[in-house]
C-alpha cells in the first residue's frame, strides 16, 4: 500500500518542454493546473499523504517526477534521466526522498528515466528506450538485487517510456497496447490489450485499491471495471500534449 506521494506543480513554461505531440495543438496552462489539481485529489481519495514541489522554471518537464526515481520500499533509486535537457531534475527531488528513503544513485554513462520501470510483485521490468540504455539497467540491477528484486530489460520499439505501453493493474494482471502484447517476457501474466485507438489509456495507474485511468477510452474503462477495483477517470488532455501520463506526474511510495 502506498501512503506518500511526491508530485510537482506544473511551471508556467511547461509548454517548452520535450514533446512529440505537437500535432494535438498547444497545452493550455491554466488547464494544466486544474488537472493536476484533480489528479493530485484523486492520489488524496486513494488514502496518500501528498508532498507538493514547487515549479522550476530551468526544467520544464520537471513536473513528470516519476522520471527521476524508482522507489521501493527499502530504497529509492535516484536516476540519471536520458534526455539531457532533464538531467539536472534529480537535483531538487533526492533530498526530498532521502527523508523517507536510503539513497542510490544511476551514474552516467548509464541513463535511465522511472517512466521505463515497471514493478509487478518483485521483479522490476526495465524497458531500454531513447532514455533507458543497458548500462542504466545493468547498474539498477546490480543496486535492487542486493534487496532480492529481479530485473529483466525488455526492448521499447514505439512509445516515449515502457509505461506507456504496458501497466500493473494488480495480481498477475497487466494492461498492454497492442504492440507489447506479443512480448515474450510477458508470457505468463493476464494481458488486457487496449484496443487499437485507446493505446494513451495504457497508462492506468493502479494506486492501492483503484485504478486512475485517462477520460475518454472507453474501450479500457470496460476492460478495467472487470476487474473490480475502484475507477477513478481523470482528463489528462493537457499532459497528454506533452506526451506524459498518469504514472509520470507522481513518486508513489510507502513509510
Ligand atoms: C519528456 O519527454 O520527457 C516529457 N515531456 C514527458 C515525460 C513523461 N514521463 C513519463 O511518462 N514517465
Amino acid at each position: 500500500m502506498f501512503s506518500h506521494a511526491i508530485v510537482r506543480l506544473p511551471g508556467e513554461n511547461f509548454a517548452s518542454g520535450l514533446t512529440t505531440s505537437g500535432h494535438l495543438g498547444a497545452p493550455d496552462h491554466r488547464t494544466m493546473l486544474v488537472q493536476h489539481d484533480m489528479y493530485v485529489e484523486a492520489l488524496r481519495a486513494c488514502g496518500l499523504t501528498i508532498i507538493t514541489l514547487p515549479p522550476e522554471e530551468a526544467f520544464p518537464d520537471a513536473h513528470f517526477v516519476e522520471d527521476v526515481a524508482v522507489v521501493m520500499p527499502e530504497l529509492a533509486v535516484i536516476t540519471n534521466p536520458g534526455a539531457p535537457a532533464r538531467s539536472g531534475e534529480p537535483r531538487s527531488v533526492a533530498p526530498v526522498l532521502g527523508r523517507y528513503k536510503r539513497l542510490a544513485r544511476i551514474a552516467a554513462p548509464g541513463t535511465m528515466d522511472g517512466g521505463d520501470v515497471l514493478l509487478v510483485d518483485r521483479h522490476f521490468f526495465v524497458g531500454l528506450s531513447e532514455r533507458t540504455n543497458a548500462e542504466g539497467a545493468r547498474q539498477f540491477e546490480q543496486i535492487v538485487s542486493a534487496y532480492g528484486y529481479t530485473v529483466s530489460t525488455v526492448p521499447v520499439g514505439q512509445g516515449l517510456h515502457f509505461k506507456s505501453g504496458v501497466n500493473h493493474l494488480g495480481g498477475r494482471t497487466l494492461l498492454v497496447t497492442p504492440d507489447f502484447a506479443g512480448l515474450p517476457a510477458l508470457a505468463g501474466y493476464e494481458l488486457l490489450v487496449t484496443p487499437e485507438d485507446e493505446e494513451y489509456a495504457a497508462n492506468t495507474l493502479l494506486v492501492n485499491d483503484a485504478l486512475l485511468t485517462p477520460a475518454g477510452y472507453p474501450g479500457v474503462r470496460a476492460l478495467l471495471d472487470g476487474l473490480g477495483k475502484r475507477v477513478i477517470e481523470l482528463d489528462m488532455s493537457e499532459t497528454r500534449r506533452m506526451d506524459g501520463g498518469l504514472t509520470c506526474l507522481s513518486l508513489r511510495f510507502s513509510v
